[in-house]
């Protein structure tokens, strides 16, 4: 592009509008590719010999949970002296004895489903590493409605203030210290892309990733999927008129009254992390 046609506008909105774009396209191709190498590859994956490419038609969703789980604690042990148990429980509320299934890419619910148990295991270890009453346990709850297939992963760290939410899912804000790139352990937390980025694998078939925080208490983080497979098709960033106004010219400015984020004397209102 000429940069007398446009002035692509640089405004701190670009940056996320932007990388929710790029990594949505990047999830995508890498399905695509996946499906085609593993779909006209000759022979069928004898780990998994059920499953469509990366696609699992009985997807066990508790199963990836303690999977993600039990992975994540690994990591979390190698930073602290312990990492919270964990309690799963299921409710099926269109057929009550019947496992929770869904048509998912497990890979995709396992990179989402690890990165908050790593946030939550971070967090109950960060409140309760001095405490003598041990770790207060991580809880997850698989339900399954008519329309959306639900988890959440409650823990016990503390929360987060309203005000903070937000940031969490800016990738330019991490609360960890930027990691090494040349050590030898997997980092625990990273450069603070992990939650959007999980946030896209959710919305990439029609889902949703929120977090639901209690300051002084807790976090409740909750996936939401599409119950029926007919309703999770690709979700991805088209680029017409309105996405060309947003590079040009941005969201535009906040259309409502007292724009500031931060309590007027902030300073009073720091916390110590
Ligand atoms: C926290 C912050 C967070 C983010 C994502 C998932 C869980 C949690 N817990 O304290």
């Amino acid at each position: 592009f000429s940069d007398t046609d446009v002035a692509v506008s640089s405004t701190l909105w670009t940056i996320p509008y932007f990388l929710d774009r790029f990594y949505t396209n990047r999830i995508s191709f890498r399905m695509l590719i996946n499906q085609h190498t593993l779909l006209f590859g000759n022979d069928i994956n004898p780990a998994h010999p059920k499953h469509i490419g990366s696609i699992d038609p009985n997807c066990s969703v508790a199963e990836v949970v303690t999977d993600a789980y039990e992975t994540a604690k690994m990591v979390c042990e190698q930073y602290y002296s312990a990492a919270p148990e964990l309690k799963i429980e299921e409710f099926n509320a269109k057929a009550s004895q019947k496992p929770i299934q869904a048509v998912y890419v497990p890979s995709h619910l396992f990179h989402m489903l690890f990165e908050l148990f790593k946030n939550a295991m971070r967090a109950t270890n960060e409140l309760h590493e001095c405490s003598k009453e041990g770790l207060p346990l991580i809880k997850a709850k698989v339900t399954l409605g008519k329309e959306d297939l639900s988890v959440k992963i409650s823990d016990r760290g503390g929360g987060v203030a309203l005000r903070k939410i937000d940031r969490l899912f800016n990738y330019t804000y991490s609360t960890a210290p930027t990691p090494s790139l040349d050590s030898k352990r997997v980092p625990l937390a990273g450069f603070g892309h992990g939650l959007p980025i999980s946030r896209l694998y959710a919305r990439y078939f029609q889902g949703d990733l929120k977090l639901y925080s209690m300051e002084g208490v807790g976090t409740d983080a909750v996936i939401y999927l599409k119950a029926l497979s007919s309703e999770s098709f690709e979700r991805l960033p088209v680029f017409n008129k309105s996405a060309w106004r947003h590079y040009q010219e941005g969201p535009g400015a906040d259309d409502w009254s007292n724009p500031s984020k931060e309590p007027r004397d902030a300073s009073k209102y720091k916390a110590k992390r």
